[in-house]
C-alpha cells in the first residue's frame, strides 16, 4: 500500500468540522471508474458496497457522465412551476419501463418513502373511505427506508429513533415474512391504507423472504382493500438479478411473458439510488392513474424533483441497465458467488452462512453481534483492495456494481477467501 498523503489531514477536516454521523472505513477515496475505486495514494479497490447500491451502473459510466455534462450546459433547474424539456419524455420512458400509469419524481429514497406514505394515506380516505386521520400502514420489523422524522418512527433500531422523538402514529409492526402475522392485523383493522415492505431488507442483513411471500402478500393485501408499497430503492434497478426484486425468479427486466407468472406488481413502487446511476439523487414513486391522482396541485412537490438534469441521467441509467444487460449479469455473477463462497464456507470456523440474491449478498460472520471481528475482516480486506462494510456487527454485506466481469469476480472471491482464512482459528 502507497501512503503519500496523510490521511489523517481528509479524516481529521471530517472529523473537526462535521456531524459525527458516520464511522466510516478510514479509506479517502477521489477517483471511481466501473467496479474499481482509488484512494488519495492511488491505491486501487474493488468496490463492494456501491454506495449502498446507487453506483449498479459503475463508477463514473461515461454515457450518464456525459448526459449529466451536456445538460449541466443547457438548463439544471426550473422548479416545477414551470414546465421542462425533459420531464414529460422520461415520464414516458420511466413509466413505461415500470409498466405504471404514473410517476412521482422526487430526489432521495427518503422522500420517496414519505411520497408513498402520503399518496396511500390520502388514497386510504378519499377511495377506501378510511376515517380521518385513522389510516394505518402496516410495516417489518428490522425494515430500513430512510432517515425523516416519520420514517424513523416506525423502525426498530433504537440508534435510528431513540431521542428523536415524539413519533409519528399510524404504523403497525409485523415480523418480515409473516404472512400469518400480516392476515392477523389486517383482518382487525379495517383502517389499513397500505402495507410497506423491502422485498429483501437490506440494512437489517440481507434477508430474503419465502419465494412465495410477496405473492401472498399481494394477495392478502388485494382481499382487504390495502396498497401494497414496495421499498425497491436498493433492491430494484437490477440488484437482485431481476429489474425489481418483486420480479421474484424472472430475469426478464420486467417485459417478457414468464413475468406473468412470477411478478407481484406492487400498487406503489419507490424507486431510489441506482435509478441516478450514482451520479446525482434521483428517486421516483409510480403507480397506476386511480391511486396517482388523488394528488392534486399544491398538495405535493419537491423544488428539485423531476429536474432536466435527474430526467436527463434517470433515463440514461435505467438505458445502460437494459443495453448492458445488467439485471442478467447480477443474476449470473450472484449465483456464482454464493456458490464459490459456500464452497468455502463449508469447511470455515469463521463464517457461518451467505445470503442474499443477485449482488446483493451478505455473510454472516461466527462471532456476536457487538464483537469487532465483522469491522477487523473488512479492514483487512481493504488493505488487500476490497472495500465493504459490515452492518449489523457480525454482518458483512457484499454489492459489487453489476457491471462486474466474471473475472474480476473471481479476483475479488480470492481476496475475500484469502482474508477470511487469516481469521480462521
Ligand atoms: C444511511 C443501509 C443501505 C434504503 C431503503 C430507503 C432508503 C434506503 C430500502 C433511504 C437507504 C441507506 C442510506 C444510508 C445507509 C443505507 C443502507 F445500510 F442503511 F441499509 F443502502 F444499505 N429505502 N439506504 O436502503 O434512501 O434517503 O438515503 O436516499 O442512511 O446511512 P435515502
Amino acid at each position: 500500500m502507497k501512503t503519500l498523503f496523510n490521511y489523517n489531514n481528509f479524516i481529521e477536516l471530517e472529523h473537526r468540522y462535521g456531524a459525527h454521523d458516520y464511522h466510516p472505513l478510514p479509506v479517502v477515496l477521489e477517483r471511481g471508474e466501473g467496479v474499481y475505486l482509488w484512494d488519495v495514494d492511488g491505491n486501487k479497490y474493488f468496490d463492494f458496497l456501491s454506495a449502498y447500491s446507487a453506483v449498479n451502473q459503475g463508477h463514473c459510466h461515461p454515457r450518464i457522465v456525459k448526459i449529466l455534462q451536456n445538460q449541466a450546459n443547457i438548463l439544471t433547474l426550473t422548479s416545477r412551476a414551470f414546465h421542462n424539456n425533459k420531464l414529460g419524455d422520461y415520464m414516458k420512458y420511466v413509466t413505461e419501463y415500470f409498466d405504471f400509469e404514473r410517476v412521482l419524481p422526487m430526489n432521495t429514497g427518503a422522500e420517496g418513502v414519505e411520497t408513498a406514505i402520503k399518496l396511500a394515506r390520502k388514497w386510504g380516505y378519499t377511495k377506501k373511505k378510511i376515517p380521518q386521520n385513522k389510516a394505518q400502514i402496516i410495516v417489518c420489523y428490522n425494515n430500513f427506508h430512510g432517515r425523516t422524522t416519520t420514517i424513523i418512527s416506525f423502525s426498530s433500531d433504537k440508534g435510528s429513533k431513540d431521542n428523536f422523538g415524539p413519533h409519528a402514529t399510524g404504523f403497525i409492526s409485523i415480523p418480515f415474512d409473516d404472512i400469518e402475522a400480516l392476515e392477523v392485523v389486517l383482518e382487525r383493522n379495517p383502517n389499513v391504507a397500505g402495507f410497506l415492505l423491502e422485498p429483501v431488507q437490506g440494512e437489517a442483513g440481507v434477508y430474503t423472504p419465502e419465494p412465495d411471500f410477496i405473492q401472498k402478500a399481494k394477495a392478502l393485501c388485494h382481499k382487504y382493500n390495502v396498497l401494497l408499497i414496495a421499498d425497491e430503492i436498493q433492491t430494484g434497478i437490477g440488484r437482485t438479478g431481476s429489474l425489481l426484486a418483486v420480479c421474484g425468479s424472472c430475469d426478464c427486466s420486467g417485459h417478457c411473458e414468464k413475468k406473468e407468472a412470477t411478478y407481484v406488481r406492487p400498487d406503489l413502487l419507490i424507486l431510489g439510488k441506482a435509478i441516478s446511476g450514482g451520479t446525482y439523487p434521483v428517486s421516483a414513486v409510480l403507480c397506476d392513474a386511480n391511486i396517482m391522482d388523488v394528488i392534486q396541485p399544491g398538495q405535493h412537490g419537491s423544488t428539485f424533483g423531476g429536474n432536466p438534469m435527474a430526467c436527463a441521467v434517470a433515463k440514461e441509467a435505467l438505458e445502460v441497465i437494459r443495453d448492458e444487460k445488467l439485471t442478467q449479469n447480477a443474476r449470473l455473477l450472484g449465483n456464482r458467488f454464493r456458490a464459490k463462497m459456500q464452497h468455502y464456507i463449508n469447511e470455515s470456523d469463521v463464517v457461518l452462512s451467505i445470503r442474499g440474491r443477485g449482488l446483493l449478498n451478505a455473510i454472516v460472520i461466527n462471532d456476536i453481534e457487538e464483537s469487532d471481528t465483522a469491522w477487523n475482516i473488512c479492514l483487512k480486506l481493504k488493505d488487500c483492495g476490497l472495500l465493504a462494510k459490515p452492518t449489523h456487527g457480525n454482518i458483512i454485506r457484499f454489492a459489487p456494481p453489476l457491471v462486474i466481469t466474471e473475472d474480476q469476480l473471481d479476483e475479488c472471491i480470492t481476496i475475500i477467501i484469502n482474508v477470511l482464512k487469516t481469521f480462521e482459528p
